[in-house]
C-alpha cells in the first residue's frame, strides 16, 4: 500500500464499477452526477493514473498495444460521479495528428451541456512538445472545457526537466498556471488530484 491510500477519496474508489464502453453518443451515461474525463495520448498513462487514484490496480484496462481502446468507458463511484476513460488521440496511421479516437466520438462527448464536469488531459512529462497535444489539447481549451493539464511519468524527469518542461508546456498553451506533474506509478502528486476529485463529487462527511 503506499501511503496515499489513507486518503478519504481511497474509500470511494473500493466501490468503483465498470459500466458501459459507449460506442455512440446514445449511450453516454446522462445521470445528472458529476463526470472527470481522462484525455489525453495513447499510452500516457490515462488507465494507469485511473487506477492509481482509485487505488484499484486492476479496475481500469491499461495496453501495451497504444491507440487500440476505441470506446468511451464509463466508470461509476455510486451515488458520487463517474471516471470516464477517453480514447487515446493519435495513432492514426496515414491520417492527420489529431483523428484517432478524438474526431468524433470524442469530440461529441466533450460538447455536451454541463459534461464532463473536469477533463484531467494527461501528457507525457517527457514529451513537452507533441504536435497531437498542441491540436487536442488546443481544441479543448478552445471549446472552453474546464481542463486541468497533468504531466504524468515525472518519475522518469531529471531535476532540470521537472522545472523546464511544465514552464514549456505552460508557455505553449499560454496558461495561467503550469501543468501539474505527477506519477501513476509512484503516486507523487495524486492527493492534490484526490481533494480536486472530491470536490467535486461533494462527498457526504465520512
Ligand atoms: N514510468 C511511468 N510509467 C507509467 C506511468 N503511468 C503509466 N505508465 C506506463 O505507461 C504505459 C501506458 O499506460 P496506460 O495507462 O495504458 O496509458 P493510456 O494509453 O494513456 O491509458 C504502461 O506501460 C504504464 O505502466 C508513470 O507514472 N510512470
Ligand atoms: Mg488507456
Amino acid at each position: 500500500m503506499k501511503s496515499n491510500d489513507n486518503h478519504p477519496f481511497y474509500k470511494l474508489g473500493q466501490k468503483a464499477v465498470f459500466r458501459l464502453g459507449a460506442v455512440g453518443p446514445n449511450q453516454f451515461v446522462a445521470d445528472g452526477l458529476p463526470q472527470i474525463a481522462f484525455a489525453g495520448r495513447s499510452n500516457v498513462g490515462k488507465s494507469s493514473l485511473q487506477n492509481a487514484l482509485l487505488g484499484r490496480s486492476g479496475l481500469v484496462r491499461t495496453s501495451t498495444t497504444p491507440g487500440r481502446t476505441r470506446e468511451i468507458n464509463f466508470f461509476e463511484i455510486p451515488e458520487k460521479g463517474w471516471f470516464v476513460d477517453l480514447p487515446g488521440f493519435g495513432y492514426a496511421r496515414g491520417g492527420d495528428a489529431a483523428s484517432g479516437g478524438f474526431a468524433k466520438l470524442v469530440g461529441d462527448y466533450l460538447s455536451q451541456e454541463g459534461q464532463p464536469a473536469l477533463v484531467f488531459y494527461v501528457l507525457d512529462a517527457d514529451v513537452p512538445d507533441s504536435e497531437v497535444d498542441t491540436i487536442c489539447l488546443g481544441r479543448i481549451l478552445d471549446a472552453g472545457v474546464p481542463c486541468q493539464i497533468l504531466m504524468n511519468k515525472a518519475d522518469r524527469l531529471d531535476q532540470s526537466k521537472r522545472t523546464r518542461y511544465p514552464a514549456m508546456v505552460k508557455e505553449r498553451f499560454e496558461l495561467e498556471s503550469a501543468p501539474l506533474l505527477i506519477s501513476a506509478r509512484t503516486g507523487k502528486g495524486l492527493d492534490s488530484l484526490r481533494d480536486r476529485i472530491l470536490s467535486i463529487f461533494q462527498p457526504d462527511p465520512v
